[in-house]
């Protein structure tokens, strides 16, 4: 029997204060609580799902490259997302498709915020709808997955 496609969720700075501050941005639910409910959603989906959350911008480099030997990504990469020329070019640099979360809707807040380094090598984008986006990108990572494969 053929092995499940594997994805992975990949969280990057200051997501695994999630649930812990800031409830009035990021709501209550803690980034173990997401990572217990993607891998329960991959499950009834079909695929793996393999979590990581790192603070350090090399690392999550090195999350991506990896992910080369993967089916697919699931990617908040938090502020780094406005910042990461070097995550932009990981993301590109990697057949698999990546799917970029945010929690809050980016568009809505500073000016700062507005603009995407990663989004323009995405497989598509998730904003504003909260820790439920997570799901959806999954949704749709699955999706691609089914496309391609
Ligand atoms: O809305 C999102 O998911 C963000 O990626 C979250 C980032 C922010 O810099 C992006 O613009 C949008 C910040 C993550 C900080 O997470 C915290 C969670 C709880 C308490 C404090 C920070």
């Amino acid at each position: 029997m053929d092995a499940r496609p594997t994805v992975l969720l990949l969280n990057g700075p200051n997501l695994n204060l999630l649930g812990r501050r800031d409830p009035a941005q990021y709501g209550t639910t803690t980034l173990a609580d997401i990572e217990k409910r993607l891998v329960e959603l991959g499950g009834e989906l079909g695929v793996e799902v393999v979590c990581a959350q790192s603070n350090h911008e090399g690392e999550l480099v090195d999350r991506i490259h990896a992910a080369r030997d993967l089916d697919g990504v699931v990617f908040n990469p938090g502020a780094y997302a406005h910042t990461s020329i070097a995550l932009r070019d990981a993301i590109d640099a990697v057949p698999t498709p990546c799917v970029e979360v945010h929690i809050s809707n980016v568009h809505a807040r500073e000016p700062f915020r507005h603009v995407s380094m990663t989004a323009p090598v995405m497989s598509g984008c998730v904003s504003g709808c909260g820790v439920h986006g997570y799901e959806l990108a999954l949704r749709h990572v699955v999706w691609l997955i089914g496309q391609n494969g």
